[in-house]
This record gives structure tokens, C-alpha cells and sequence, in this order.
């Protein structure tokens, strides 16, 4: 997978280089590019903002650099690529991002990032990319960032992992909170007895059905009490199943 990363922080997306994106980038798995907006801008102060027209607080992000730098990063693609790369702008005012997103994102060969700053980025910048681009419009969650750079960073993770061979162990992707829609069991680990804090005896008993039983409890108790928005689907997601 290719990524590029646009953005007037591209130190922002350094992060990226750690851990198991940046093992998997030195594997050849992925290639993230940083790539600096205001190497775009032509005037002497490098502008990248502008007053919104019909008034209002704030600034709100000029078109043109923005589409200069998306141009060079179409010029950069092999002419043969198979399908038309994805733009995603991070927005509180997009579709809400899930593991479902994460999924059919990672499907994808090349997805490049345009997260905005101030009011945000010029709406005519989606309707130009939208003539090279398959764009989406995407949030993280109902709170209000200063920028989409740390979504940039959140969506890379979640999608990136679920590219083969990023995260080692292919269990660890399954057995995982949302992937059916439950959320993770406790665990625990050595020793038993942690600071008068026990382990549940099940866990020690060595009986794998007992503690499969237990853990599936254990994620409905939780699911239902923390996350009854999740339970709900999940319970309709059951009945169906059954019909
Ligand atoms: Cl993608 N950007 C900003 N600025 N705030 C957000 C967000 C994105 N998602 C949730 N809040």
C-alpha cells in the first residue's frame, strides 16, 4: 500500500516511522510519504489560509496549494495503477469512521490524506479531486480536533494493521473488540495473586470450554453496560443470523 500525507505539520506524521508501521515500511509492506503543503504555496509568506467569503470566524484553507500538491502526487503514480486512488479528508463533518471503514480501506493500493486546519479546506477543492479521486469525507468520532492530523495518524493505524504481515500474529486481528461487533474480555497475567488482586479461578482451572464461556460472558457483561449502541446491533445482527 502507498499513502501519502499532505498536510502544513508533515513532523506530525513522524510517529508513523515507530512501531510496527515503521517495521512494516522498512519490509517494503508500505510506503507512507509526508509530503509539506506549503512547498505548494507561490507567494513569499507560503499562504495556506484566507478569510471565508460571506463572513465569519476563522480561516478557511485556499484551493490552490492544496490541488498542486494532490497533482504531484498523481503525476507520481504509475501510469498502469489499477484503480483510482482514495482521498480522504478528515473532517468532524464527514461519515463517521469505523472497523468497518478500516476494512475497506485497507483494501485499497493507494490512499492519500488531506487533513485541513482552521474552518477547514475550500469546498471546491472536493469538487476538483473528485474528477481524479475517489474522495471520503471521514471524522473519528463526535469532539473537535485542531486539525485532521491526529485522525491521519488514527486511520493509518487501524487500516494499515490490517494489511498481511503488519501485525505478526493473525490471531490478534480476529479475536479482537468490533471485529464481531463485542467488546475485548479482561485479561490477566502473572501472578495469581497481584497486591491482594486475584485472577478468576476459572482462568486457572486449565477447563478451555469453561474459559471460553467465561470470556464470552465476560465481553457481553461489559458490552451491555459500557457500549449498549453496540449491543443492540449485535443482538440484531444475531436474530438475522438466525432467520
Ligand atoms: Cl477528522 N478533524 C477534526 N478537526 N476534528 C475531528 C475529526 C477530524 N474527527 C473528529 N473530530
Amino acid at each position: 500500500m502507498r499513502i501519502d500525507a499532505v498536510s502544513i505539520f508533515p513532523q506530525f506524521f513522524e510517529v508513523l516511522d515507530l512501531s510496527l508501521i515503521g517495521r512494516a515500511q522498512q519490509q517494503g509492506l508500505l510506503s507512507i510519504s509526508r509530503i509539506d503543503l506549503r512547498d505548494y504555496t507561490e507567494d513569499k509568506h507560503r499562504t495556506v489560509d484566507s478569510p471565508p467569503v460571506g463572513g465569519g470566524a476563522g480561516m478557511v484553507m485556499k484551493p490552490e496549494p492544496w490541488a498542486l500538491a494532490l497533482e504531484e502526487v498523481l503525476n507520481q503514480r504509475a501510469e498502469q495503477a489499477a484503480q483510482r486512488p482514495t482521498l480522504i479528508i478528515p473532517t468532524p463533518a464527514g461519515e463517521v469512521f469505523t472497523q468497518s471503514t478500516a476494512e475497506q480501506l485497507a483494501g485499497h493500493q493507494h490512499l492519500v490524506f488531506a487533513p485541513g486546519r482552521f474552518e477547514g479546506i475550500d469546498e471546491r477543492l472536493t469538487d476538483w479531486a473528485e474528477e481524479h479521486f475517489d474522495v471520503r469525507r471521514i471524522s473519528i468520532g463526535d469532539y473537535v480536533l485542531n486539525g485532521g492530523e491526529a485522525a491521519v495518524v488514527v486511520m493509518v493505524e487501524a487500516i494499515t494493521r490490517l494489511i498481511p504481515g503488519v501485525v505478526g500474529n493473525a490471531e490478534s486481528l480476529t479475536e479482537e473488540s468490533h471485529s464481531e461487533g463485542l467488546l475485548e474480555y479482561p485479561v490477566y497475567t502473572k501472578p495469581a495473586d497481584w497486591r491482594g488482586h486475584t485472577v478468576p479461578e476459572v482462568l486457572l482451572s486449565g477447563h478451555h470450554a469453561n474459559i471460553a464461556q467465561w470470556r464470552r460472558d465476560q465481553q457481553v457483561q461489559r458490552t451491555r453496560k459500557l457500549r449498549p449502541d453496540l449491543w443492540a446491533k449485535h443482538v440484531v445482527a444475531q436474530q438475522r443470523a438466525k432467520e
